[in-house]
């Protein structure tokens, strides 16, 4: 059995589609995994720990301001596998969901609007007291102050950094458990709880389906695993999708 099965078989479909660093890859932005354990040259617990930011925090919004630019400056765009999700979303309407661990914006600039940021955003920062995001596109230091507290306190990067709880659990549990179709793109299973989605989805008899360029780490609970570039794998899928629901 295929997924081409599944879609065959169902007149509506819920997917539920878990994106990470390997969809945006094409566009020109560096996965996580991909230096020996070093983002942009950061040891990960300097640059994406509460703990690193408290001891050193202009080294993070360094860090944070210089890839917020590179997203924002013109060179970074949506690329064929986001812009065959959103033709996909535009066809269903809402019966698509896109849960992605990235921090970019592509998917909303391809055209989805059902997204969810479960690791947070670039373009956005947050109060250090109230956790109230708001949109930010400007470089970001330690001077800035929010508007939700008075006085304002301090802003930091609205990123979900290892040991804090991702972002709209709740929802993106109720989404896994009405999913008739899981599909996993660009990530490499290390970071949970995105790495236990495919168990859950599993559970509640979802048609689990793998596309990466290489096995991730949680390969063999996928019904399905299917390796390339995104770029090809997703409006191939895409186009699956539209032929038979
Ligand atoms: C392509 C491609 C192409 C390349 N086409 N594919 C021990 C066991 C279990 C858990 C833990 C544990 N110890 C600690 C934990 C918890 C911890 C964790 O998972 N740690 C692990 C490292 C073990 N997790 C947390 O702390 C999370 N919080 C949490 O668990 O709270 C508890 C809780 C949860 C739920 C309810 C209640 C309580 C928070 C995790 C926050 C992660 N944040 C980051 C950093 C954001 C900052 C930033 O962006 O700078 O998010 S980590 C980083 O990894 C980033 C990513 O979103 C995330 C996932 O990475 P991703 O997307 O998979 O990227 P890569 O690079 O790893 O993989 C890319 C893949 O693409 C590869 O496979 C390539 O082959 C592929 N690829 N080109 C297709 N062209």
């Amino acid at each position: 059995m295929t997924y081409i099965d599944i879609l065959k078989s169902k007149s509506e479909c819920n997917i539920v589609v878990l994106t990470g660093a390997g969809i945006s890859a094409e566009s020109g932005i560096k996965t996580f995994r991909d230096g020996n354990g070093l983002w942009e040259n950061h040891k990960v617990e300097d640059v994406a720990t509460p703990e690193g930011f408290a001891a050193n925090p202009s080294l993070v919004y360094k860090f944070y301001n210089e890839r917020r630019a590179q997203l924002l400056s013109g060179e970074v765009h949506p690329n064929p596998a986001h812009i065959a999700l959103a033709e996909l979303e535009k066809a269903l309407k809402s019966n698509i969901w896109i849960v992605t661990q990235n921090v970019d914006n592509l998917h909303e600039r391809a055209g989805n609007q059902n997204v969810i940021h479960m690791h947070g955003e670039l373009a956005s920062a947050k109060c250090a007291v109230t956790n109230q995001a708001q949109n930010w596109v400007a470089e970001l230091n330690a001077s800035d102050r929010c508007h939700c507290c008075s006085p304002g306190t301090p802003l930091r990067p609205n990123i979900v950094w290892f040991g804090e709880i991702p972002y709209n659990m709740e929802k993106i549990e109720t989404l896994l458990f009405d999913a008739d179709l899981f599909v996993s793109i660009g990530t490499s299973g290390n970071v949970y709880p995105a790495a236990g989605f495919v168990s859950f989805a599993n559970q509640c008899n979802a048609y689990t389906l793998e596309l990466n360029l290489e096995p991730s780490n949680g390969q063999t609970q996928f019904a399905e695993s299917r390796q390339g570039p995104a770029s090809e794998l997703i409006p191939e899928f895409v186009s699956n999708c539209l032929k038979y629901l």
